[in-house]
């Protein structure tokens, strides 16, 4: 039984998507629930639909639903990206990566006109750092930055697949996640770590999500400053 914020969350999100629109795709068990509506009320209505993904999983998933899904480059921009979030504070920034699709994720996001993220009441918190920040690194040189991390106080760990393995993303690059809990200024630690090389990108997802929906009865709705 999916969990009933989830769906709560998915299903509101339904109405922000207009006929003959491009939808960016998200990734996560939340935006899963998304595409699968998605794609019934595209059936039912007949609507016309050009949709981008952020993650194989996602783009498969569409396809396999019959959406019509598309390279992000065959379309100019993304009217409205529907997506999950591992974390969301009370200004709408979140920490985003858990599923290890970050870096389509926040491509895709830059993309779009209006990213709305759906997430069930667990996922808000006060204050980040609650869920460690996904980095994602290119394997060339991991060690250096992982060491980097830890020089930084940030407790940083691969992001394994089993004891032996470590995860690797659909861009081939690995995860690392770090301790965020003590940091203060999230926007200085995220335009410093993406400056460093070998660091390719971040879960900070900070100033981007324009409208939060959080998977209650009646669904709240919550829309950025
Ligand atoms: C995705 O949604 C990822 O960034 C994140 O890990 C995931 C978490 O959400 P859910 O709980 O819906 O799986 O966008």
């Amino acid at each position: 039984m999916e969990n009933p914020g989830k769906i709560a969350a998915a299903t509101a999100a339904l109405s922000y998507i207009e006929d003959n629109t491009v939808v960016g795709l998200g990734s996560g068990s939340t935006a899963k629930i998304f595409i699968e509506k998605l794609a019934e009320r595209v059936a039912a209505e007949n609507m016309t639909l050009t949709c981008v993904a952020t993650s194989h999983f996602s783009e498969d998933l569409g396809l396999k639903l019959g959406l019509n899904v598309v390279p992000l480059d065959e379309v100019t921009s993304v009217d409205v990206t529907v997506d999950g979030a591992d974390e969301v504070d009370p200004q709408l920034n979140g920490i985003k990566g858990g599923g290890a699709a970050l870096f389509f994720e926040k491509i895709v996001a830059k993309a779009s006109k209006q990213n709305i993220w759906v997430v069930d009441p667990s996922k808000e918190s006060p204050r980040l750092g609650s869920f460690k920040l996904p980095i994602e690194v290119l394997p060339f040189g991991s060690g250096h930055v992982f060491n980097y991390l830890a020089d930084m106080d940030l407790d940083p760990t691969f992001r394994m697949l089993d004891e032996q393995t470590r995860l690797t993303t659909d861009s081939a690059n690995y995860i690392i996640d770090v301790d965020v809990s003590k940091v203060d200024d999230l926007h200085a630690l995220g335009d410093e770590l993406i400056r460093h090389t070998g660091i390719v990108e971040h879960g900070l997802f900070l100033d981007i999500c324009d409208t939060l929906i959080v998977g209650e009865e009646p669904a709240r709705v919550i829309n950025r400053h």
